[in-house]
């Protein structure tokens, strides 16, 4: 192993949204776009934390159990309800490592921890407070928002499918308790948006819809006081070729329960678009940062970059680039803080 080499510490980020909304899904898709979206003579994106034996297994066997469960939803005929693969039973770190294509095994790395965890938690007063402190722990936190229910029927699920209130409020509360004032990026990943974002305009419909969806997180993010903050929407077409179609609402056993249909394309493969913007933007922030903290001299806030800043050139050029890749229209947007993005 790497024997008495220093720890490499992660840079952490939080996934955020209730149960169903797509939290793992969107890091399925995002480790499966990444095997193709990464210039491939650049940067190697591989599963696990280089020090933590077995970390790479596990975190493959769960996306893996997760893309199979996909690529059934986008295989089979027909209209499909939403729903259908198993929630997340226990929180669960995935981990990603980033190294520099054409180096050996040893050579630099960045580690990358997403904590993911049962989206019911949001709602249980003892587990919320769990997740405010991963959030408070994270860097980043990724806000996942279920499209159809945030802009159907003028928003009317919206509250209840992606308890927006409880998520502002955990937002608002892990931002103002953090003293430290390090940088952080809130991603608005709105999932499952492949209908809105395949004709003309409805992109702004989108963007629209997130910042009214989100007023007051937003309104109250606008202060002086939150200036160590940026927001940027990056929608994320998961599967591809499965579209929301209509919303039913029907009585079952006396209560009226609403069903999000879906309908196929005559393609039937996984084919997620864009999955792998959120990286983009999250390296681009990560790297501006750590050059920034270096510069400033408070390096103790990025301990988890201290390493790699001096030490390999060729990867930060490699991340740097890979950064810079990131959309910055057609439905992305920088809600704020654009001067902390890479
Ligand atoms: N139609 C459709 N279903 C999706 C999409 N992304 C996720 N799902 C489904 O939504 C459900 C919940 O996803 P999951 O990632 O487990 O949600 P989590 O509880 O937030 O981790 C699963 O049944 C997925 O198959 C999508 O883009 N389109
Ligand atoms: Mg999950």
């Amino acid at each position: 192993m790497l024997g008495n080499q220093k720890e490499l510490k992660p840079f952490k980020i939080t996934m955020l949204g209730p149960s169903g909304v797509g939290k793992t899904t969107l890091l399925t898709v995002i480790r499966k776009q990444m095997n193709s979206a990464v210039d491939v003579s650049e940067l190697r994106l591989e599963t696990g934390h280089p020090q933590k034996p077995g970390t790479g297994f596990e975190t493959d066997q769960l996306l893996q159990k997760c893309l199979e469960e996909l690529e059934q939803l986008v295989k089979s005929k027909g209209y499909i309800a939403q729903g259908g693969i198993g929630g997340t039973g226990e929180p669960k770190k995935f981990y990603f490592n980033l190294s520099k294509l054409k180096k050996n095994v040893s050579s630099a790395k960045l580690v990358l921890e997403f904590q993911d965890y049962p989206g019911g938690w949001i709602a249980q007063e003892e587990n919320a407070k769990q997740v405010i402190d991963y959030i408070k722990d994270s860097s980043v936190t990724i806000l996942v928002i279920d499209t159809p229910a945030l802009l159907e029927r003028k928003g009317k699920h919206h509250v209840a499918v992606n308890q927006s209130e409880i998520v502002q409020q955990m937002l608002l509360r892990a931002f103002s308790e953090d003293g430290s004032n390090k940088r952080r990026l809130l991603i608005f990943a709105p999932v499952k948006c492949e209908k809105y974002l395949r004709k003309g305009n409805q992109y702004r419909e989108l963007e629209k819809g997130i910042r009214s969806g989100y007023k007051s997180l937003i309104e109250s993010l606008n202060s002086e006081i939150f200036n160590n903050i940026s927001a940027v929407i990056t929608p994320v077409q998961t599967v591809g070729n499965v579209l929301f179609s209509y919303i039913d609402e029907i009585e079952e056993n006396g209560k009226i329960v609403t069903k999000f249909w879906y309908e196929k394309t005559n393609n039937h493969e996984l084919a997620p678009f864009d999955a792998e913007q959120p990286l983009r933007y999250i390296l681009g922030f990560a790297l501006k940062d750590a050059l920034d903290a270096k510069r400033n001299e408070r390096l103790d806030l990025v301990n988890w970059f201290r390493d790699m800043l001096g030490l390999d050139e060729d990867l930060k050029m490699a991340i740097q680039k890979f950064g810079e890749g990131c959309k910055k229209d057609g439905g992305f947007t920088v809600i704020k803080g654009g001067h902390l993005l890479g």
